[in-house]
This record gives structure tokens, C-alpha cells and sequence, in this order.
């Protein structure tokens, strides 16, 4: 009898474990960047990243979502790329590098002109209108996405 309760404790927990388990939550919406001339060095890419977190079986009542972070980005077409922000410094606006972006549950973390944005930093080559190019973005270690980023004309969007 004790066995079979051990046993039917295992289980249990087991049950436990798969209803809290997420699965995959991110939506990457329209990544694009402005197409650059050959003078320009630098540029930035913009997107919008949604958060819903998704369960393998239904949502635990007592679920609490930890916070997510895009840590890191990567791209072959710039020799270096930074995550940006834009701040106020009395009446002008500056950029300046972070750390990570927040990504909350059901939140929409949006990269756009004069906010969030990852810098491409001395481009290998102009980018070109209509052309796309592989990023891969980097929310923890262990949590990486590859994606194609478009590039408009600037002023444009997707
Ligand atoms: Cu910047």
C-alpha cells in the first residue's frame, strides 16, 4: 500500500510540473531597418516583440510569470551591435547602449525610431532596399531566436 501511494505521489508532482511548463511565448513582429548609402556606417533595427506566455496544458491559477530579458543581439552584416535606448539630456536627444530590454507577460516591447533599437555599428556594407539580412536575438542563454530583418526605405515601415 505504501508503495502504491509513493508511486501515486510521483505522479502527481509529475502533473504539477507539465501544467506550469511554458511553452514557446514570443511573437516577432516586421523587424526592419532603414536602407543605408554607402557613407552611413551605422543603423538601427526596429521590431516589435510580444510576450504571451503559452502552457503545455491549461494555465496554473497561481502562475507568475518571471521576467524575460533580450540580453543580446547578433548580425554578420555590422562588426558590432548594441542594444539602445533614446534619453532626454535637457533638450537634446541622445542614445545610449543597455543592458537588456524587460519583456513582461502580455506586453509588447516595441523597438522603434527615437525609442528602443539595436544598433549596427560599422556596417560591412550599405544595406540595401528590398534586401534582407539574418539577426539572431538573444533572450537569456539558453533562449535564442533567428530572424530576418527587412530592409525599407527610411522613413517607411513593413
Ligand atoms: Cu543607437
Amino acid at each position: 500500500m505504501k508503495r502504491i501511494l509513493m508511486i501515486l505521489g510521483v505522479f502527481l508532482v509529475g502533473i504539477n510540473f507539465a501544467t506550469a511548463k511554458t511553452k514557446n511565448s514570443l511573437t516577432i513582429e516586421a523587424p526592419y531597418a532603414y536602407g543605408t548609402t554607402s557613407v552611413q556606417k551605422n543603423a538601427a533595427v526596429f521590431m516589435s516583440i510580444h510576450r504571451e506566455d503559452q502552457f503545455e496544458l491549461d494555465q496554473p491559477e497561481d502562475y507568475e510569470a518571471t521576467p524575460m530579458f533580450l540580453t543580446k543581439a547578433e548580425t554578420d552584416v555590422a562588426e558590432r551591435v548594441e542594444l539602445h535606448t533614446h534619453i532626454m539630456d535637457g533638450d537634446v536627444m541622445m542614445m545610449r547602449e543597455v543592458e537588456h530590454y524587460e519583456l513582461n507577460n502580455d506586453e509588447t516591447l516595441t523597438l522603434e525610431p527615437m525609442g528602443h533599437h539595436i544598433m549596427l555599428f560599422d556596417l560591412k556594407a550599405p544595406l540595401e532596399v528590398g534586401a534582407e539580412f539574418p539577426m539572431t536575438l538573444y533572450f537569456g542563454d539558453d533562449n535564442r531566436r533567428d530572424i530576418m530583418v527587412k530592409v525599407v526605405k527610411p522613413g517607411e515601415t513593413p
